[in-house]
């Protein structure tokens, strides 16, 4: 008996077939199975709202909780770390994990199973959105562990976006959905919440090569390097400008928010250096954001840079790594790294 083609394809057949394919390893599938299962967990959380009295500061008597970005953790962002960790750490699939909430990395203990992959990730993206009720997302990024090394430290992350083997991230919006890519084209899951599986609902996302539609927090323009200046200057000018036509904006502050309209509709993304995050590299973090994202918006057909380099082939030099980020449809990608190209070439 063959399946029903019009029966609806849940995640865990999607990530079957793709193993039967020879795309994906049985560790790799059981991986991201567990990430998924996890990423319900933070959904329904994350749903709850005030009801579940997960809103709001973490930390106690007045005193907020700092994490190693410098920035006041909320309880979600801790509640998610924790399921995340808890979720992943007994699975025999990982070497190890490293979170944008935690200092450090750290390594499946001697105790458990230790598979040969490395997970990195965002719990919970978009935090200033939570209390407000707007979208939120986790973010994640799965490397391979070099080989012979048992304990992974800090440095074994230290690996290009290109070498990603798996990346994805799941929004909490009015749907929760997760957005995978293992390196074949990036597809979309919904979840149903009545059976509690995610399915799949887009097979194939296709970024549109040119956009009317950029995102970048406005509020930062004066402190822009020069090309981003004449970049979003001429965007503004409209169809009297250079660019001859008129663009819109939007900016959710969730990137993954900002990022799963894009994926769906097209438009740029951007966070460029400003001179507020220039001693940091930039606002977003490459190993947690901005590297799954690029592996996600490339596999749709789209373009992901620093304004200077293709993003996937940065070079990390820290786990908590800052850059500047453009990504999105190609053509637009393209002009804003030609602004900066020009620019540097005086
Ligand atoms: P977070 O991981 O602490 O939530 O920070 C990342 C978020 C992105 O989701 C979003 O694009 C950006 O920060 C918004 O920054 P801003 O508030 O400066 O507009
Ligand atoms: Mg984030």
């Amino acid at each position: 008996m063959s399946p029903n083609p019009a029966t609806p394809v849940s995640l865990t057949r999607h990530l079957l077939e793709e193993q039967r394919a020879g795309r994906i390893n049985a560790d790799l599938r059981l991986l991201i199975e567990v990430v998924a299962r996890a990423c319900k967990s933070i959904s329904i959380a994350v749903g709850k709202g005030a009801l579940g009295g997960v809103l709001g500061d973490a930390g106690t008597a007045g005193e907020a909780s700092i994490n190693i970005q410098g920035e006041a953790q909320k309880k979600l962002d801790v509640l998610s770390n924790e399921i995340l960790m808890e979720a992943n750490a007994w699975g025999g699939h990982l070497a190890g994990l490293a979170s944008e909430e935690m200092d450090h990395s750290v390594p499946i203990s001697d105790a458990q199973p230790r598979g040969n992959y490395l997970l990195l990730f965002d719990p919970l993206d978009g935090s200033s959105n939570i209390d407000v009720n707007i979208s939120v997302g986790t973010i994640f990024s799965v490397l391979r562990c070099p080989d012979g090394i048992g304990q992974p430290g800090d440095e074994h992350y230290l690996q290009p976006g290109t070498d990603q083997v798996a990346a994805g991230y799941c929004t909490y919006g009015p749907s929760t959905m997760l957005v995978l890519t293992i390196g074949h084209g990036t597809h979309a899951f919904t979840l149903d919440r009545e059976i509690g599986s995610f399915v799949l609902t887009q097979r194939g996302m296709a970024i549109p090569e040119d956009t009317k539609e950029f995102a970048v927090n406005m509020s930062n323009q004066r402190f822009w390097e020069a090309p981003m200046q004449a970049y979003v200057g001429d965007l503004l000018a409209g169809k009297e400008g250079p660019r001859g036509k008129d663009f819109n904006m939007r900016w959710v502050a969730s990137m993954v928010a900002d990022v799963h309209r894009i994926l769906t509709r097209g438009g740029i993304f951007s966070y460029p250096l400003d001179s507020k995050c220039a001693a940091k590299g930039g606002k977003l973090r490459l190993m947690y954001e901005a590297n799954p994202m690029a592996f996600l918006v490339e596999q749709a057909g789209g373009a992901a840079s620093t304004g200077r380099q293709r993003m996937l082939e940065v070079q990390p030099t820290g786990l908590h790594q800052r850059v500047p980020v453009f990504l999105g449809s190609r053509t637009e990608v393209e002009a804003a790294v030609k602004y900066h190209a020009e620019h540097d070439a005086g």
